[in-house]
């Protein structure tokens, strides 16, 4: 109660402040029953009474609404430390709690522990009776309940036959999958949405839908179609991103939504082609860079101009709801929805489809006059200049640079790559796994060791096929201004120069400052450069497992790919330290290397130190990166999708920060 308490009058009295609690310590040592209830109700409390953020795992905790009255008020007696109304005959502190005031604020320090005590055994002793509410046995489920739950556990024993007994009832193929299969699709997506379900989990419930639709479609006349709408979804003109588009694609054609997936790298031309040639109801853009976004933009413009009007749905990692609103949507001029998810893009597809939704939903993403011009008027430059700032030592050695020739490798010892893979962008990111991936796993949590087992499998067979290949060099390198001028080996003349924004406030770093000037003999210092791929055949074998209703596969062999070649980079990096003669110490974590813990960082193209991804063409000059596979698109996008570039500054004042665009 003081905690709330606490929380409620930091609010007031400094408003402005946040406030952040872990809550599950409030139910320490209770029955795990109890706790998932106490730290609900605590949550709920503390959230009326102001605060901010909550440290807490989602996935151990009951939804407050659902918490039966009378567990509410055993949490919130202990919470508030209600003195008993109901005290056993002959109870030692009957007295006690006779005289102790409802409001904790006036109980004696005596009173307040026995009442605690009271409640701390009262609701153990209440959880650790309750059993857990049995689960129906399947069979005693209606027909379609069963139908909707293979969909819901993502399941398929026993799937078939129970579709054939609901046809034997005479339920014809299309009503069975508009009613109850899409019953259970629906409640896959509200899970997701209350953070029930992970997105693991909704590509194992589409893969059962595809199976039953697979397995219904015989009996289907041709013209028969489930669709709910159409949409014509695309990777836009110049970039390769996959992944997410794929997502969107599964979810939605699961969902009974169907879906013309142009692929990678369509052009405009190519768009308007397919809105002639199909009808769609909407047209989906996605895209993962910046440049995509600006792309997206002169995509909505050559839409419009081809007098297209659909509902136009985009979505990428770099895009936000204001750039939508602010800039594609004006370029349309009609509806654009900004999606932020897979499911997003579900929702707003229902929608838009949905007579009693179209409307409303329709005129709230048409741009409002003055959008962009609000937007460009933010937009004000910072003048940065040139000086290198003091927050970079400058009296420090040069350290020599290993060699200075190109490599290029095919790295085979996967399983040591691997190890460099953050479980944290795999397992969280890509496959939705909430919470610490690596203490659940230790914890023997049944979810964690299923995906991890799914993966190890996943690994074992890509170790036949997946192929990981990196190219870097030292460059001998010179700083002028916020400049970095290449050398070959002595050369006088630079063979290529990078030019950097500099932070914009005052003392602002820019990359070329963890440059060190050349030592009094003239020798110079040294920048490496690489590129790393993992993604040669990935899109193909992903293609295939799609086709083939394996959507897990399908996106665990993608995630797999992107993140063995983020891996690559982090272990090619601690190499080039060792190289250069500054390994790590001893003591170094993964964690540490996830969180560039160690001297020297590494900044690649389109991050906020080096934002400008032009600069990608100064690497493929100096280190024709072809020639491993990786060729560059006209949106400056690596291709294939899982590559990484750097830049490898070994100053050990190194800091990740974001510069002004030059
Ligand atoms: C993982 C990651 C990578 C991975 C994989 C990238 C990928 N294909 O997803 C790897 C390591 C390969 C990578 C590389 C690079 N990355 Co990166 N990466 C990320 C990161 C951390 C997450 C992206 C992600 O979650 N992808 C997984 C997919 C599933 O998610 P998604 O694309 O967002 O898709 C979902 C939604 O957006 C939505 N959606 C997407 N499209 C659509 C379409 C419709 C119609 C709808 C309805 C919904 C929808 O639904 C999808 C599913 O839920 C982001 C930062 C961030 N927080 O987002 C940076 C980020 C995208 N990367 C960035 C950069 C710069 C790069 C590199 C250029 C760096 C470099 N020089 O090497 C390269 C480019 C790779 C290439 N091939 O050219 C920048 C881009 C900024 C910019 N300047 O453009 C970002 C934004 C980081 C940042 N903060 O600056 N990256």
């Amino acid at each position: 109660m003081e905690t709330i308490e606490g929380v409620r009058l930091i609010k007031e009295k400094i408003p402005g402040l946040k406030t952040i609690l872990g809550i599950s310590n409030i139910s320490f040592g209770l029955p795990a029953a109890a706790r998932e209830v106490v730290n609900s109700v605590f949550l709920y409390y503390t959230t009326k009474a102001g605060l901010d953020i909550a440290i807490v795992n989602a996935e151990k905790l009951e939804r407050f609404a659902s918490i039966p009255e009378d567990e509410r008020r055993l949490a919130e007696s202990l919470l508030f430390n209600w003195p008993p109304v109901d005290v056993p005959a002959g109870h030692p502190h009957a007295a006690l709690f006779r005289a102790a005031s409802e409001d904790w604020r006036h109980q004696t320090r005596e009173q307040k522990a026995a009442i605690n005590q009271f409640h701390i055994a009262e609701i153990a002793e209440y959880f650790r009776k309750r059993t857990a509410p049995q689960k129906a046995k399947a069979a005693d489920l209606p027909l379609d309940t069963r139908l909707a739950n293979y969909i819901i556990e993502g399941t398929k024993d026993g799937l078939v036959a129970d579709l054939e007994r609901k046809r034997a009832e005479g339920g014809p193929p299309l009503e069975i999958i508009n009613g109850p299969l899409m019953a259970g699709m629906n409640e896959v997506g509200r899970l997701f949405n209350n953070n029930e379900l992970i997105v693991a989990e909704v590509l194992q419930s589409a893969e059962a839908m595809k199976a039953a639709v697979n397995h219904l479609q015989q009996y289907m006349e041709k013209a028969e179609t489930n669709t709910r709408g159409k949409i014509v979804l695309a990777t836009v003109k110049g970039d390769v991103h996959d992944i997410g588009k794929n997502l969107v694609e599964i979810i939605l054609s699961n969902n009974g939504y169907r879906v013309i997936n142009l692929g990678i790298k369509v052009p405009p031309e190519e768009l308007i082609h397919a809105h002639q040639e199909h009808a769609p109801d909407a047209i989906g853009l996605s895209g993962l860079l910046v440049k995509s976004a600006q792309q997206m933009v002169v995509t909505a413009e050559d839409l419009r101009a081809a007098g297209i009007r659909v509902p136009l749905l985009v979505g990428g990692a770099a895009l936000s709801e204001k750039f939508t609103r602010s800039k594609i949507a004006p370029s349309y001029a009609a509806p654009t929805l900004y999606a932020k998810d897979a499911m997003t893009g579900l929702r707003m597809m229902n929608e838009i489809m949905d007579p009693t939704t179209r409307t409303a939903v329709l005129q709230a993403h048409v741009a409002a006059d003055g959008d962009a011009a609000a937007e460009a008027a933010a937009a004000a430059r910072v003048p940065a200049g040139e000086r290198r700032s003091s927050r970079v030592r400058t009296d420090i050695p040069i350290p020599a640079a290993p060699y200075l020739d190109r490599h290029v490798r095919d790295i085979r010892h996967l399983a040591e790559v691997w190890s460099y893979i953050n479980p944290f962008m795999l397992y969280g990111r890509h496959l939705g796994f909430k919470g610490n991936f690596e203490e659940h796993v230790a914890a023997r949590d049944p979810k964690a060791l299923q995906l991890f087992h799914q993966m190890e499998e996943l690994k074992q067979e890509a170790a036949h096929w997946l192929a990981v290949r990196a190219v870097w060099q030292f460059f001998e390198a010179e700083r002028a201004g916020n400049a970095i001028h290449l050398f070959a080996p002595g050369a006088a003349f630079p063979l290529h120069t990078f030019r950097f924004g500099r932070q914009p406030k005052p003392d602002g770093l820019c990359l070329s400052d963890y440059l060190l000037d050349p030592e009094g003999d003239g020798r110079r210092d040294h920048l490496a450069i690489f590129v790393v791929t993992a993604g040669a055949g990935v899109r193909e074998r992903s293609e295939q497992a799609k086709a083939a209703g394996e959507y897990f596969r399908a996106h665990a062999i993608q995630a797999l790919a992107i993140e063995t070649a983020e891996a690559c980079a982090e272990w090619l990096h601690r190499r080039l330290r060792e190289d250069w003669g500054f390994p790590d110490p001893p003591a170094t974590t993964m964690q540490d290397r996830f969180t560039a813990r160690y001297r020297g960082k590494r900044y690649s193209f389109g991050y906020g130190a080096c934002p400008n991804l032009d600069d990608q063409q100064g690497i493929w000059k100096l280190l024709q990166p072809d020639e491993i596979g990786v060729h560059l698109t006209e949106g400056m996008m690596m291709e294939p999708e899982a590559s990484v570039s750097a830049l490898v500054f070994h100053h050990p004042d190194c800091a990740y920060f974001t510069a002004a665009e030059t």
